[in-house]
C-alpha cells in the first residue's frame, strides 16, 4: 500500500489525494504540518532531501516527490492519463505550466494569505508580482479552456487535477475570477467529476496513520 505524506490544506498535496480518491486507490495518509517544521526534520529529510510534501512512498523505502510526478505515476495506465503520445505530452505541457506559471504565484499567495498569520504584511513586497503573474497565467488558461472542456485529450485528466488545485482557491487569496468565465465553468466541471473530494475532506480510501 502507498503511504502519502501530505499537508491537508496544501494544494500540491491535494492533487495526490484527489487522484488517489478518484482512482479508488487505498493508501496510508500521514499528515505533515509544514508550519511546525515537520517537513524539515532529519527523519523527513532522509525521505525527501528537498523537505517538501507531497511525498509518496511507492514501495518500502522508495519515495517519489513532486506533486505532478506523483500524479503521473499513480495515474499511469488509467483513464486519468492520456495514453496517446501527443495527448500525454499535452497533459505534461499543462502540468509544467502549472508548476512554472500558476503555482509559484497562486500557490504562494494562497500560502501566505490564508495559512500564515500576518503573511500579507510579511510578503507585502512580493504580493504585486504574484497578482500580476497569477493573472497572466489565468489569462492563458482562459484562452485555452474557452475552446475546450478540459486541458488535454478532450477529457478530464491529471492536467486538470494539477491546474485545479490552486485555481479553485484563487478567490481566497485576492484573485477575482470574474474576468475568467471559462475558467469558472471548468472549475465547476472538475468539481462535478465522479469521485471528486474537496481539499478539506479526508478521502474515504485513506487510512490515516495515528
Ligand atoms: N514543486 C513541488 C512543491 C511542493 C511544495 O511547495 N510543498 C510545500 C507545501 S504546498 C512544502 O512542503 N513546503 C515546506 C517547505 O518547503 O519547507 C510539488 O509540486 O510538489
Amino acid at each position: 500500500m502507498f503511504t502519502l505524506y501530505s499537508m491537508q490544506l496544501g494544494g500540491n498535496s491535494y492533487k495526490a489525494r484527489l487522484a488517489l480518491a478518484q482512482l479508488g486507490i487505498p493508501y496510508r495518509l500521514i499528515q505533515i504540518d509544514i508550519l511546525k517544521g515537520e517537513s524539515r526534520t532529519p527523519e523527513f529529510l532522509t525521505k525527501n532531501p528537498n523537505g517538501q510534501v507531497p511525498l509518496l512512498e511507492v514501495a518500502p523505502g522508495r519515495f517519489l516527490a513532486e506533486s505532478n510526478a506523483i500524479l503521473w505515476y499513480i495515474a499511469g495506465g488509467t483513464p486519468l492519463a492520456p495514453e496517446d503520445r501527443i495527448e500525454g505530452a499535452e497533459a505534461l505541457q499543462w502540468m509544467f505550466f502549472e508548476q512554472h506559471r500558476l503555482e509559484p504565484n497562486l500557490g504562494a499567495a494562497y500560502f501566505w494569505l490564508t495559512l500564515v498569520k500576518g503573511g500579507r504584511e510579511l510578503q507585502r513586497h512580493a504580493f504585486e508580482d504574484w497578482m500580476e503573474e497569477g493573472h497572466r497565467a489565468l489569462g492563458v488558461m482562459e484562452k485555452h479552456i474557452a475552446l475546450h472542456d478540459f486541458f488535454a485529450a478532450d477529457r478530464y485528466t491529471i492536467a486538470d487535477i494539477a491546474l485545479y488545485a490552486y485555481t479553485h482557491v484563487a478567490h481566497l487569496c485576492d484573485y477575482d475570477l470574474a474576468a475568467y468565465p471559462a475558467v469558472r465553468a471548468w472549475l465547476a466541471r472538475v468539481a462535478a467529476e465522479p469521485g471528486h473530494v474537496t481539499m478539506e475532506a479526508e478521502p474515504a480510501t485513506a487510512v490515516v496513520a495515528k
